[in-house]
C-alpha cells in the first residue's frame, strides 16, 4: 500500500507495509483508494451530464460526502462496509449515466496520483486530503439539514480536476480555491450547529465521573449526542463527553440535558490505555478511533461513517439502545471518580465561540490599549502520538502572563486543564471549539483587525498550528486563502508537501515549522 495522509506516516515518508501506523491494513488502504477512485469516476461521469450549474442529486452529493469521510484517518477500518460502498457507488455512476445518456467513466487508479512528479502528487494530495476534511464538515450540516449548493459542487469539480493532466498552476489555483470553499463550508457547519443547539456560552467542564452507568460520546457529531441524550433522558444514566466532543458543553441545547455530565478522558490518541476496563460504553460518531483492544471490545459502539469489524454499528435509525442496554449491563463505577487532565487539572472550559468573544472585544481592545494583553496565540490543531508534541504543553505554560490563547480542536487536550489565571475576569486560555470552530477564531481575528483599524497580519496574534488528519488540511488551506502569514505548522511538515510546493508556501505565505517554545515564544513576541 501506500498512504501518506496523516501526520503519523511511516518515517514521516509513506506507510508501504502491509499496516499503517495508524492501523490501517493494506487491504483497507487499497479498498479505500478504490473508493476514491470511484467517486472521481462518479465526479466525471455527473460532470458528462450535466452543466455544473444544474442541481445535483442529493443522492450523489451525500454519496460523495460519505465516502470522502470514510476515508479520513481513523474513521473505518471496515473491508465489509468500503466493499458495500463501492458498490454503492459504482451503481450510483451507472444510473447516472444511464439518466443523463451519458458514457459512464471508468475507475480512476489512484496509483497515477502516488506515482506522479512529485510536485503534482504534492498539489493533488492537498486538493484531495483537504476535500476530505471539507466531506467531513459538509456532512455534519448535511444531517441536521444545512446544505450549500456552492460548496457541493465544488466536490465534484475538485475530484475532476484529480483526475486531469494539468499543470501546476492550474492545480495550485483548485489548491487555493478548496481552502476558499472550505471555508464557506465551516460557516455552513457554524451556522448549522449555532442555529440547531444554539450559540456557545463559556462552560465550566468537571473530569470526574459520577457512579452509577454511563455512555462516553466521541467524535464530532453533535447532533448523535443529541440523540442519545433525548433516548437516555429519565433512564439512570450519564452522559460524558470525549475528545472532540467536549464543546458540546457549551451549546445551550445540549446541556440543558441534567444527564449530560462532564468530559471523560484526555486526547485520542490515548484511548487504548483510558477506556481499558472502564465500566461504561463508548460510542464514535467520527474519527478519531483506534484498533479496538480486548480490554474494552464489548462496549464499543459506531455510528455513522465509523465502522469496525465486529463492533455493533447504530444505524441510520438511530436507535441507541444497544448502547444503553451496555452502560446499564456494566453499571459504572461503584463510586465517584476523580479524573484529571494531562496536567493534573480536575476540570476543563469551553464555549467560547466567536459570538462570546466578539461581544467582549470592546474589553479585550481596552486591555490591549493599557498593555495588558501584550499579545494573542492562536494554539490549535490536533493531538497525536508523537512524543515531540509535550512541545504544545510547554510553549502554552511558556507563554508570558500578559498574553491570551486561543485554541480550539483536539489538541488543546495538552494544556485545557492548565489554570494560567485570567486578565480582566477573561480566562487566558478560551477554548473556541472544535477543529471546525476554526471559523470562531477567523471571525475573532478579523473582529479585532477591524477595530483596530489594521489587518489580520498586523495584530499582535501567532497562529500555532498542529496537524494530524485531513481536516487539519483544509483548514490550513483557508487560513492561507484568507492571506494568513507566519503560520507555525508542527509537529512536522506533512510528508505530501514537496519541496518546491513548501518554497511556495514560504515564499508567499512564510509558513514555517515549529522549532522549540522558548525559540518560537522569542519570535512571535518580537514581531
Ligand atoms: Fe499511515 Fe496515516 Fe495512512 Fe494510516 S492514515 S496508513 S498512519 S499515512
Ligand atoms: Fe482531532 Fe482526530 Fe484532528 Fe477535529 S479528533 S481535530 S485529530
Amino acid at each position: 500500500m501506500f498512504c501518506f495522509q496523516c501526520e503519523q506516516t511511516a518515517r514521516c515518508s509513506g506507510c508501504t507495509s502491509s499496516v499503517g501506523v495508524c492501523g490501517k491494513s493494506s487491504k483497507t488502504a487499497e479498498l479505500q483508494d478504490n473508493l476514491v477512485g470511484d467517486l472521481i469516476a462518479l465526479a466525471l461521469t455527473v460532470n458528462q451530464g450535466k452543466d455544473l450549474e444544474d442541481n445535483i442529486s442529493d443522492e450523489v452529493i451525500k454519496t460523495v460526502l460519505e465516502g470522502l469521510f470514510t476515508t479520513i484517518t481513523n474513521v473505518n477500518f471496515n473491508d465489509e462496509t468500503l466493499e458495500i460502498m463501492i458498490e454503492k457507488v459504482k451503481n450510483l455512476r451507472k444510473e447516472v449515466a444511464r439518466e443523463s445518456k451519458v458514457e459512464e467513466a471508468q475507475a480512476y487508479d489512484m496509483k497515477k496520483i502516488w506515482y506522479a512528479n512529485e510536485d503534482i502528487r504534492s498539489l493533488k494530495s492537498l486538493i484531495l486530503f483537504g476535500i476530505k476534511g471539507m466531506a467531513a464538515y459538509a456532512y455534519h450540516a448535511w444531517v441536521i439539514n444545512y446544505r450549500d449548493d456552492e460548496v457541493n459542487k465544488f466536490f465534484i469539480e475538485a475530484l475532476c480536476e484529480l483526475s486531469k493532466d494539468n499543470s501546476l498552476d492550474n492545480l495550485l489555483k483548485t489548491v487555493m480555491k478548496t481552502g476558499e470553499i472550505n471555508l464557506k463550508c465551516m460557516a455552513l457547519l457554524d451556522k448549522a450547529n449555532t442555529s440547531t443547539f444554539g450559540k456557545p456560552q463559556p462552560a465550566k467542564v468537571s473530569l470526574t465521573v459520577e457512579k452509577g452507568p454511563f455512555i462516553v460520546v466521541t467524535g464530532h457529531d453533535l447532533n448523535d449526542l443529541k440523540l442519545l441524550l433525548e433516548q437516555t433522558k429519565d433512564k439512570g444514566i450519564n452522559i460524558y463527553t470525549h475528545g472532540e466532543m467536549l464543546p458540546a458543553h457549551g451549546y445551550p441545547e445540549l446541556r440543558k440535558y441534567e444527564h449530560l455530565k462532564g468530559n471523560f478522558g484526555t486526547a485520542w490518541q490515548n484511548q487504548q490505555k483510558e477506556f481499558a476496563n472502564v465500566p461504561g460504553a463508548f460510542l464514535f460518531t467520527t474519527n478519531c478511533l483506534m484498533p479496538v483492544k480486548d480490554s474494552y471490545a464489548d462496549r464499543v459502539f459506531t455510528t455513522e461513517v465509523v465502522s469496525y469489524p465486529q463492533m455493533i454499528h447504530i444505524g441510520e435509525e438511530k436507535d441507541f439502545t444497544p448502547v444503553i442496554n451496555k452502560a446499564l449491563e456494566l453499571g459504572g463505577y461503584e463510586k465517584d471518580m476523580e479524573f484529571t487532565g494531562i496536567n493534573g487539572g480536575h476540570e476543563v472550559i469551553t464555549g467560547f465561540g466567536h459570538d462570546t468573544v466578539i461581544s467582549v472585544v470592546d474589553k479585550v481592545i481596552d486591555a490591549v490599549k493599557a498593555g495588558k494583553i501584550k499579545h494573542f496565540f492562536l494554539v490549535g490543531g490536533c493531538d497525536g502520538a508523537k512524543v515531540g508534541r509535550n512541545y504544545y504543553t510547554e510553549f502554552v505554560k511558556a507563554t508570558p502572563k500578559d498574553t491570551v490563547i486561543l485554541t480550539l480542536a483536539c489538541g488543546k487536550y495538552r494544556f485545557n486543564d492548565l489554570n494560567l489565571g485570567e486578565i480582566e475576569g477573561l480566562p487566558r486560555i478560551m477554548d473556541m471549539g472544535q477543529c471546525n470552530d476554526a471559523y470562531s477564531a477567523i471571525q475573532v481575528a478579523v473582529a479585532l483587525a477591524n477595530a483596530f483599524g489594521c489587518g489580520v497580519n498586523e495584530l499582535p496574534l501567532t497562529l500555532n498550528i498542529s496537524w494530524y488528519e485531513q481536516k487539519a488540511v483544509c483548514i490550513l488551506l483557508s487560513l492561507l486563502h484568507l492571506g494568513i502569514k507566519n503560520i507555525l505548522l508542527g509537529p512536522t511538515i506533512p510528508a505530501f508537501i514537496s519541496k518546491n510546493v513548501l518554497n511556495i508556501l514560504v515564499e508567499n505565505y512564510n509558513i514555517a515549522p515549529i522549532s522549540t517554545p522558548e525559540e518560537d515564544l522569542r519570535k512571535a513576541l518580537t514581531k
